[in-house]
């Protein structure tokens, strides 16, 4: 292949030095070639590439993380559904923050942060680890729970609800009230898009009940 093509080949791996350390190497090789065209040998040359390695893997990871919250972003979601269409079985929720509009305007935009990493570190404790939760919006998350019943997500996502309409999330000049509002769908064959578009018309009608509820798409 070397010799056909003409070209450099590369890789990259990870290697272990002499002192048993993993580190990432890189080797680029091509043939080299006599007066008649024949391979007469391979030249190759290979290098340590574990810190350009390890900052290209912070810079990705900080291209998918949201920087207020620590949660995977829009980006890393669209990412996942990209990659993983969905699997019928599994639940999406659509949490959305109920008139967060107004916390900003009483208790200031730095208050209204710091209830977002809040809600963002009460929703990633409730959930199960495999389960899935995303900053998609301003004050709208997404939970995405493999192989569970909408029953079974709404029992999670209400246990969620229960906790932050049941004590302030936080305190600035003075206590900081907020509640939830949320949409579930079960994925069909119809895929993840569609869940997203039924779960996102639940949590209208969630808003129009009057907020601090979940609904489950019809
Ligand atoms: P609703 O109950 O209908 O959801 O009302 P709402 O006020 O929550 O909804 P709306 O979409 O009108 O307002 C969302 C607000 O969220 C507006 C915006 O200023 C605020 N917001 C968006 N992102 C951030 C953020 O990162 N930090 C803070 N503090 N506020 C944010
Ligand atoms: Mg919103
Ligand atoms: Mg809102």
């Amino acid at each position: 292949m070397l010799a056909a093509c003409g070209s450099v080949v590369s890789f990259r791996y990870l290697g272990v030095t002499a002192s048993g350390e993993k580190r990432w190497f890189e080797t680029h090789s091509r043939a080299v070639l006599d007066e008649t065209g024949a391979v007469e040998g391979v030249l190759s040359v290979a290098r340590d590439v574990n810190e350009r390695t390890a900052h290209e893997e912070r810079l990705s990871m900080a291209a998918y993380t949201d920087a207020l919250t620590g949660l995977p972003n829009r980006r890393a979601f669209k990412n996942l559904i990209d990659g993983r269409p969905g699997a019928e079985g599994d639940c999406i929720a659509l949490l959305d923050i109920d008139h967060f509009k107004r916390v900003n305007d009483t208790h200031g935009h730095a208050m209204g942060d710091e209830v977002l990493r809040i809600f963002a570190a009460l929703a990633r404790q409730i959930v199960r680890a495999n389960d899935y939760v995303a900053r998609i919006g301003g004050e709208e998350f997404v939970i995405l729970f493999p192989s569970t019943s909408v029953e079974q997500a709404l029992q999670v996502c209400d246990r969620l609800r229960r906790e932050v309409s049941a004590s302030p999330l936080a305190y600035g000049a003075g206590p900081v009230w907020v509640t939830v509002s949320g949409g579930l769908s079960q994925l069909s064959k119809a895929g993840l898009d569609d869940a997203l578009k039924t779960a996102d018309e639940a949590l209208y009608r969630a808003k129009q009940s009057g907020r601090d509820q979940l609904t489950q798409a019809a």
